[in-house]
């Protein structure tokens, strides 16, 4: 392998072979995954990530990419044999082009999430995708794990927000398919396929990516409720009120928003007595500020006569939008402090989410007294993190060897629901079993000839998203 890292080398440059000071490279944000790689390369640019590809294809060397390293499923790091690299992307940051008039910005797999969000509105444009992780994660890492967000409901996937793709393929070609167009259907649109691919497919170098008119009126408002079916009629009437200016629809059980109280002592209590079910929700809208609140406002109004919504609270000024979307973005976070959970990432349809719920939860506090699910998601998409944590008096490693009996708890319900296992998060190394109880053999079957004909070697992210 030493003749593997002076090639390398003089590929990157010494000062981009790492093979000391790895620690931020071979664990996952959630600290689960930990690995032990032969080095972490980081090439400048696309010439020299095709350059380390070719080379690791040369000596048999798997590559496990790696963006912001803030994916949940572990499929950023290494395994544990010493012989795998690390790829990183973040040193190809640049922007390439931005084109206002074709709402498009062409951009390196690098560049951090909420620096393009920041580059569109400079251009008074706006780039949709938001998540918790936006201040860290990058838009390779994005496209792989087809991330969704909390603007799903409005501007969709990943997926919908990408028009063109660079890729270094396992061989260590550059597939070019970096077109900004909307219409073209010339073929198979190859881009789809690495859009989610964890990697595992080749690895992207650069994206070209939709922009939107920058919304410059926003409403948010936090509203409480007895139960999700009521946070589910809300949701009907301020789409049939809102139309395409409603954007944003956040569940969350009393217990998360206690969670994220008690590690962020900071956050406000929102109403004098506690709810059982909360909603953040938010609209926004190109045209005046005025107009939206009254809008906003009335249909808040028709909810509140019905009796669908049981407490309510409108921000008052941009600071206090933030206040409430602390609350939610938080979530995630705070559960990380309170130990180790067993995470469901699950979606069903939209209209089956409060059934969901009330058949999960029973199910769960029968097997575990005491048993703690903290549920929350995009409500609006019919995805749920339901991420349970481990009762009082349980340890951590104690509640993790519980995670096939509670993952078989949820995910058979998910199943009967004909629910996904993984609506936003992907596979990587965590739920890449899950494949083999809950899709049709079939299906794995094509996907393993997908992977087995641009990446025959198996050499690119191995063992992730397919399991052995
Ligand atoms: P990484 O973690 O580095 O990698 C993720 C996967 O993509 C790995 O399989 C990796 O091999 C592959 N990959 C990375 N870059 C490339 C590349 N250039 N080419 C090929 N493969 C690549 N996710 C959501 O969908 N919605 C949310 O609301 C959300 N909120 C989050 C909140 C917090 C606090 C955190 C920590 C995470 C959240 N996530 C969410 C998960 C995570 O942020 C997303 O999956 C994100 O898209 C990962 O980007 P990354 O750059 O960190 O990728
Ligand atoms: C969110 O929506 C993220 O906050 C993270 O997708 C979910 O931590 C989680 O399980
Ligand atoms: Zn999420």
């Amino acid at each position: 392998m030493t003749e593997f890292l002076d090639e390398a080398r003089a590929i990157l440059g010494e000062a981009h072979v790492l093979t000391t000071d790895l620690a931020a490279y071979v664990t996952d944000w959630r600290g689960k995954f930990t690995g032990q790689p032969l080095a972490v390369l980081r090439p400048a640019d696309t010439a020299q990530v095709a350059a380390t590809v070719r080379l690791c294809a040369a000596h048999g060397v798997p590559i496990v990419p790696q963006g912001g390293n803030t994916g949940m499923c572990g499929g950023a790091t290494p395994d544990g044999s010493g012989a795998q690299v690390v790829l990183s992307l973040s040193r190809l940051n640049r922007v390439r082009s931005i084109d206002p008039l074709n709402n498009t910005l062409t951009v390196e797999a690098g560049c951090v999430l909420q620096a393009i969000q920041a580059l569109a509105a400079e251009h008074d444009r706006l780039f949709p995708l938001s998540l918790g992780a936006e201040g860290s994660c990058q838009i390779g890492g994005n496209i792989a794990t087809n991330a969704g967000g909390v603007q799903v409901l409005r501007y969709g996937n990943t997926r919908d927000l990408v028009l063109g793709l660079e890729v270094v393929l396992a061989d260590g070609q550059v597939l070019n398919l970096l077109r900004a167009l909307r219409k073209d259907n010339t073929g198979y649109d190859l881009k789809h396929l690495f859009i989610g691919s964890e990697g595992t497919l080749g690895i992207i170098t650069a994206a070209v990516l939709k922009l939107f008119p920058a919304p410059h009126a926003q409403a948010v408002a936090f509203a409480a409720f007895k139960t999700p079916q009521q946070a589910l009629q809300l949701l009907g009437l301020m789409r049939g009120q809102l139309g395409d200016r409603f954007t944003a629809f956040e569940l969350m059980s009393q217990a998360s928003v206690a969670m994220v109280r008690r590690y962020f002592p900071a956050t406000p209590a929102l109403f004098g007595t506690p709810h059982a079910w909360h909603v953040l929700m938010q609209a926004s809208d190109a045209s005046g500020q005025q107009a939206l609140d009254a809008a906003f406002q009335a249909a808040l109004e028709v909810a509140l006569e019905q009796g669908i919504i049981d407490d309510v609270v409108v921000a008052t000024s941009e600071a206090q939008a933030h206040e409430l979307w602390a609350v939610r973005e938080n979530i995630s976070e705070a559960q990380q402090h309170d130990g180790s959970n067993i995470k469901h990432d699950i979606a069903v349809p939209v209209s089956g989410v409060p059934a969901f719920i009330d058949e999960v939860l029973p199910l769960l506090q029968a097997a575990y007294e005491g048993v703690r699910p903290i549920v929350y998601g995009h409500l609006g998409d019919g995805n749920l993190h339901f991420n349970v944590s481990r009762p009082a008096g349980w340890t951590t490693p104690g509640w993790q060897l519980e995670t096939d009996r509670v993952n078989a708890i949820v995910l058979d319900v998910v199943a009967r629901y004909q629910g996904s296992f993984s609506a936003e998060h992907g596979l990587g190394q965590l739920k890449n079993h899950e494949m083999l109880l809950y899709k049709a053999p079939l299906e794995v079957d094509v996907m393993r000839r997908v992977k087995q004909a641009l990446d025959p070697q198996g050499l690119i992210n191995p063992r992730k998203l397919l399991p052995d």
